[in-house]
């Protein structure tokens, strides 16, 4: 059974932000445990955990809940360190890349993929969707839209054909950055495993022109990790309510605003879901945000959440 010290991950299989998180499992060859969760509110089992933060994945451990794979993934770098993704080359790096996948290039994976199931997607979701995102659910845009975005996410796909060619003629090996996958890899990875789940011949089609792509991707859908262990979402609560969060000196030392440890603030997304979370104020400096929470049913959390793309003010 899991226990305080496990990492959980609560997700669900389609989700390509959790494909991120569980190929970096495998990389690292961790064993974790599995919440699924549900795609579209109500997450009653999450809510309590999070304190309203209703994104995919969440990553438990203990009683510390890390928001965003931007924090989780620097988190596992610190507390798993071999071996290593954060491997010479992709330090800093590797943020900016995800930048990208998680920004422009995740956007066109969604268009195209709307566009082509849209028809098929419960109304239940579409209506999340609409919801969450604040923007009304247009197929007959969308499909109108798809030729463009399927340009441009080609050649976004081709930006990683043109890296691996520069390193192989360099030949300094078949990863993005040197002779194994790091970081930068596990970014790069998300938006054509998310494109093949769900409109796998226009991936074909694409990587006709990008074979060193194709065999790159094929290499890191190969990797083999422990297969993780299916809890449910009350266990995860029962852990949380038994551990208390990690010992960490409060501080706002590094932060340029004038947020003090104990200031009652809430931060939210800057993009979609913008859902505030309340808490007391722990650590504020350039790369995270921890806020203390108090929960009637999950007792005390710390709740991690990146800098880059979270708004934090005053509650
Ligand atoms: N920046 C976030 C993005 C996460 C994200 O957009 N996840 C999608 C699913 S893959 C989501 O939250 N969808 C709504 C939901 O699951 O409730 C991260 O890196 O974790």
């Amino acid at each position: 059974m899991a226990d305080a010290h496990s990492i959980i991950l609560h997700h669900f299989d389609r989700s390509p932000f959790s494909e991120k998180m569980r190929l970096a499992f495998r990389l690292k060859n961790l064993g974790w445990s599995s919440v699924e969760i549900p795609s579209i509110l109500p997450k009653p089992d999450l809510m309590p955990l999070t304190g309203g933060y209703r994104r995919t994945p969440v990553l438990q451990i203990g009683a510390d809940i890390y928001c965003d794979t931007a924090i989780m993934l620097p988190e596992l770098e610190r507390r798993f360190q071999l071996p290593s993704l954060n491997l010479p080359g992709h330090e800093g790096l590797a943020k900016m890349v995800a930048a990208w996948t998680d920004g422009k290039w995740f956007q066109a994976s969604v268009g195209i993929i709307f566009a082509a199931v849209g028809d098929q997607m419960p109304q239940a979701f579409i209506d999340d969707r609409t919801k969450m995102s604040g923007r009304a659910f247009d197929l007959e845009a969308m499909k109108a839209a798809a030729p463009f975005l399927r340009d441009q996410w080609r050649t976004q796909l081709m930006w990683l054909e043109e890296r691996l060619s520069g390193g192989q003629e360099a030949g300094v090996g078949h990863w993005l950055v040197g002779t194994k996958p790091g970081m930068i890899d596990v970014h790069a990875f998300m938006n054509p495993w998310f494109v093949e789940q769900n409109v796998p011949d226009f991936l074909a089609a694409c990587f006709d022109s990008a074979p060193l792509t194709q065999n790159w991707y094929e290499r890191l859908k190969d990797v083999k990790g422990p297969v993780p262990e299916p809890i449910t979402g009350e266990i995860a609560l029962d852990i949380a309510r038994a551990a208390a969060p990690r010992l960490k000196p409060a501080s706002t030392a590094q932060d340029m605003r004038d947020f003090v440890p104990g200031d009652h603030v809430a931060i939210c997304p800057d993009d979609y879901a913008k859902d505030w979370v309340e808490g007391e104020l722990v650590v504020a400096n350039s790369e995270r945000v921890i806020i203390a929470r108090h929960d009637g049913v999950a007792e005390n959390l710390h709740l991690h959440f990146p800098r880059v793309g979270y708004l934090l003010r005053r509650a």
